[in-house]
C-alpha cells in the first residue's frame, strides 16, 4: 500500500513544503504548484475534472500561512487571504516532483517501452473476435500495438465494414481525403500509387498530412494468388542503426524539411502541402516519427542547391537500412486478416502483383490517431486491472 505521511513542514520562507513519509523517504512539493492545484470546488470542477482557478487569480509568488498535518492520509494548507487547500498523500504521491517519480508517472501515461525488431518479428497475431468481445485481449492488443508496432488480428469476416466496426471499438476512425475508410485495389486513373498493382516500397502513410495519421488498419477481403506481399520494417530500430553508422545523414533527416503533395479528388477535392522531416527526433535527439513517402515527396524542394546531393545520399542510407534483409520481415496477408500498426514507426510496402480485368486483390484500410487508441488503452487497463 501507499506510505502515509509522516510529518509536514514548510521550507524556504514558505516556498516549499515538505512531506516525509512512513517509509523514509520524502517530497518537496512548490507552494504555487500547490495552490494552482487546490482540489476544493471553488478551484477545482470535480465533474469535468479540470482547473476552474483562473491564472490570472494565481499569485506565482505565494508563500504558505499554515501548514498541517489532518490525519497520516492528508495535508492541509491556509494561505495569506485564509483560503483552505486540502491534499491526499495518495494524490500527492504520486505528483512527487523527484526524477524517478517523474519518471513513472510519464510511463505509466504513456507506455514509452518499445521492443526493437528485424527479419526476426515474431508477427503477434489475436483473434479478431477477442478483440471485440473480450477486453483483455483488446488491451494486450493495445500495449503490443504500443510496444511493439504491429500486431495481425485474424479471423474477420472478408466483406467491407469490419474496420468501422474496429473504430467502434476503439472510439472513432480518422476521417482524410481518402474517406472513413478506402478501398485498396487497382484502379482505372488511380489517385494514388496505393491504387494501382505497382510495387509500393516502404513507407509510411500520409506524410502530407501536418498530424499524419498514427495507426493504420489494413483489412485483406481479397488476395491476388502470386504476388502481393505485404513488408514491414521498424522504422526506430533502423534509425538508431543509422545514427551509429552515419551520424551525419542522421542528422541531415533529421533536420532537413522535405516538401510533400498530394492532390486530387477523392473523398472531396484536394490539395495538400506539407513540410516534415523524414526523421522525425525529440528534444533529446530520440526518433518520435517517421515521414517518408517516396511516391508524395514532391518536386518542389525547399532547400539550397549544394545541400541537395548530400540529402539524396544520407536518404540513399537510410532507405539502403530499410530494405536490408536484416531489418525487413515479409508475409501475406490471407483473406479476414487485419494488420494492425504504427504508422509513426512502422515502414510498410507490398510486392507487385499482376493487373487483369477483374479486381484480385482488395485490401480495406482506415487510419485512428494515437489519442484514441491510448485513451482506450488506458480506459482498458483501468478495466481490466482494476484500478485508476
Ligand atoms: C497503402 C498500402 C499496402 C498493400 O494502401 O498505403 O501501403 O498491401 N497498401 O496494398
Ligand atoms: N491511401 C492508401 O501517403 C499516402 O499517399 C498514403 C493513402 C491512398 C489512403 C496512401
Ligand atoms: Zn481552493
Ligand atoms: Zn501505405
Amino acid at each position: 500500500m501507499n506510505p502515509g505521511i509522516q510529518k509536514v513542514e514548510a521550507m524556504d520562507a514558505g516556498h516549499f513544503i515538505r512531506v516525509e513519509w512512513e517509509d523514509g523517504s520524502e517530497s518537496r512539493y512548490p507552494c504555487v504548484w500547490l495552490r494552482d492545484n487546490c482540489q476544493c470546488p471553488r478551484c477545482f470542477l470535480r465533474s469535468a475534472r479540470a482547473r476552474k482557478l483562473v491564472f490570472e487569480d494565481l499569485d506565482v509568488n505565494i508563500v504558505v500561512k499554515e501548514v498541517a498535518l489532518a490525519d497520516r492520509k492528508k495535508i492541509s494548507i491556509t494561505w495569506p487571504d485564509e483560503h483552505a487547500s486540502e491534499y491526499e498523500a495518495e494524490w500527492l504521491k504520486k505528483r512527487c516532483f523527484s526524477e524517478e517519480a517523474r519518471a513513472e508517472m510519464q510511463e505509466d501515461l504513456f507506455l514509452p517501452e518499445r521492443q526493437y525488431w528485424g527479419s526476426d518479428l515474431q508477427l503477434p497475431k489475436i483473434p479478431f473476435e477477442d478483440i471485440m468481445y473480450n477486453d483483455e485481449s483488446a488491451y494486450k492488443w493495445l500495449c503490443t500495438l504500443k510496444k511493439v508496432g504491429i500486431v495481425l488480428l485474424t479471423g474477420a469476416a472478408t466483406r467491407q465494414g469490419e474496420l468501422v466496426k474496429l473504430g467502434h471499438r476503439i472510439g472513432f476512425l480518422r476521417l482524410t481525403f481518402y474517406g472513413p475508410t478506402w478501398q485498396v485495389q487497382d484502379k482505372a486513373d488511380a489517385n494514388n500509387v496505393a491504387y494501382t498493382t505497382g510495387k509500393l516500397c516502404f513507407h509510411t502513410d500520409y506524410p502530407v498530412l501536418q498530424h499524419p495519421p498514427g495507426v493504420q488498419f489494413l483489412h485483406c477481403i481479397k488476395q491476388t494468388a502470386a504476388g502481393g506481399e505485404s513488408e514491414v520494417v521498424d522504422g526506430f530500430h533502423v534509425s538508431s542503426k543509422l545514427k551509429k553508422q552515419n551520424l551525419e545523414a542522421y542528422q541531415i533527416l533529421s533536420s532537413t524539411a522535405v516538401d510533400y503533395t498530394d492532390v486530387g479528388v477523392d473523398y472531396c477535392d484536394f490539395a495538400v502541402q506539407c513540410k516534415q522531416r523524414i526523421i522525425d527526433v525529440d528534444s533529446r535527439g530520440q526518433a518520435v516519427r517517421i515521414n517518408y513517402n517516396n511516391a508524395t515527396r514532391d518536386t518542389v524542394f525547399d532547400i539550397p542547391a549544394e545541400k541537395v546531393r548530400p540529402f539524396y545520399a544520407a536518404l540513399k542510407e537510410f532507405d539502403d537500412l530499410l530494405n536490408s534483409a536484416e531489418h525487413k520481415f515479409t508475409y501475406k496477408l490471407k483473406p479476414g486478416d487485419i494488420v494492425t500498426f504504427d504508422n509513426w514507426r512502422v515502414l510498410h510496402g507490398r510486392q507487385s502483383y499482376q493487373s487483369g480485368s477483374e479486381v484480385t486483390r482488395h485490401l480495406e484500410g482506415a487510419y485512428a490517431d494515437w489519442d484514441v487508441v491510448m485513451s482506450r488503452l488506458r480506459l482498458l487497463r483501468k478495466r481490466v486491472l482494476n484500478r485508476d
